[in-house]
């Protein structure tokens, strides 16, 4: 099955490029750039990484992100990203940015998107895998400070093909992005959402109705609302799950209480993917992994939940048949 995994044909919908930052490179980019970390160790940092929810996680992860300064370093961070889809053939990746996180520390737009799209298009030549990338408002910053980070992005609007929401979920709803999730579509962007991680159904509606999502990020707590998912298979919603960490921030407690399996049963469109790789315990293959040991992933399970994130991509009828 390992063998399996790894060699699947496998597409990424949901990785925030900040949350692979491997401790070591959280090193080596501190000593680059002089600052100072509360760890004396890899292990140590690794150590920390003990989270009783997602609150306690964002904490440490705003705090790791704060190494990178240069273009270099955020090249750095996707390239070794990218290194990592290579080892697991993930040919197509959609990672999020979280611009808001680095330009409050007076790091500028142009730094951020510059060094990321350079490792993107090496990877295209240079590994072969495809790749989108979104640009992700913070939600529990305001929807104004979103509207001006929006702004600032324009003039590197080639570089992104959608806007997410991610951060603290509960009592940030989606409703509080609605206008600038509009100005966002009028850009010709599309939209994702991250919604029912840990906020309860009702924000899933509001990411479908308010802010017109073509997919939500998580919604595994969608479960509790039958008439939703009636909907979302209906529509062929896609769903971006991320396993590891919904057990690692206890959304459910162990991985054979994770409800993925059923959402497939119940003919919604799931996809498997790996959040913060370096926070969580792993990567894509880890994610299949994990849910072959928890729940006994089937091969034809895999292979429909790997089917269903190219058919989700945001890419051409065309790209998509040449990654099929
Ligand atoms: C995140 Cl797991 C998760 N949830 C919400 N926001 C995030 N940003 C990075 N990882
Ligand atoms: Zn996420």
């Amino acid at each position: 099955m390992e063998h399996f995994l790894n060699s699947l044909p496998k597409a990424e919908l949901h990785i925030h490029l900040e949350g692979s930052l491997e401790p070591e490179l959280m090193f080596e980019l501190a000593r680059r750039n002089n600052i100072e970390l509360p760890y004396d160790t890899v292990d140590q940092i690794r150590g920390a990484y003990n989270f009783g929810n997602l609150q306690d996680f964002l904490d440490l992860y705003y705090q790791g992100a704060g190494v990178l300064q240069t273009e270099q370093d955020f090249y750095d961070l996707t390239w070794a990203y990218l290194k990592q889809c290579e080892a697991q053939n993930v040919i197509h990746t959609e990672p999020f940015f979280d611009p808001q996180t680095h330009c409050a520390r007076g790091i500028d737009m142009g730094t951020v998107i510059r060094g990321i799209d350079r490792a993107l298009q090496h990877g295209r030549e240079q590994l072969g895998i495809s790749s989108r990338l979104i640009l992700c408002f913070l939600r529990h910053l305001s929807e104004d400070d979103a509207a001006r980070t929006l702004e600032q992005a324009l003039p590197y609007r080639e570089h992104f093909v959608a806007v997410g929401l991610d951060s603290s979920e509960t009592g940030h709803p989606p409703a509080k992005f609605q206008r600038v999730f509009d100005q966002a579509r009028r850009q010709g962007l599309l939209c994702v959402a991250h919604a029912g991680e840990e906020g309860p159904p009702e924000y899933i509606w509001q990411a479908l109705d308010l802010l017109r999502v073509a997919r939500i990020d998580h919604g595994v707590r969608a479960s509790e609302d039958p008439a939703l998912i009636e909907r979302l298979a209906r529509e062929q919603i896609p769903l971006t799950v991320c396993p590891l960490s919904n057990v690692r921030l206890r959304v459910f407690d162990r991985m054979r209480d994770h409800n993925v399996l059923q959402l497939l049963q119940q003919g919604l469109r799931v996809t498997i993917n790996s959040d913060d790789p370096a926070y969580f315990g792993g990567y894509m293959e880890e994610n299949f992994l994990a849910l072959h040991q928890g729940l006994s992933l089937t091969r034809a399970q895999a292979v429909r939940l790997s089917r269903n994130a190219f058919d989700s991509a945001f890419v051409s009828d065309e790209e998509k048949a040449a990654l099929h």
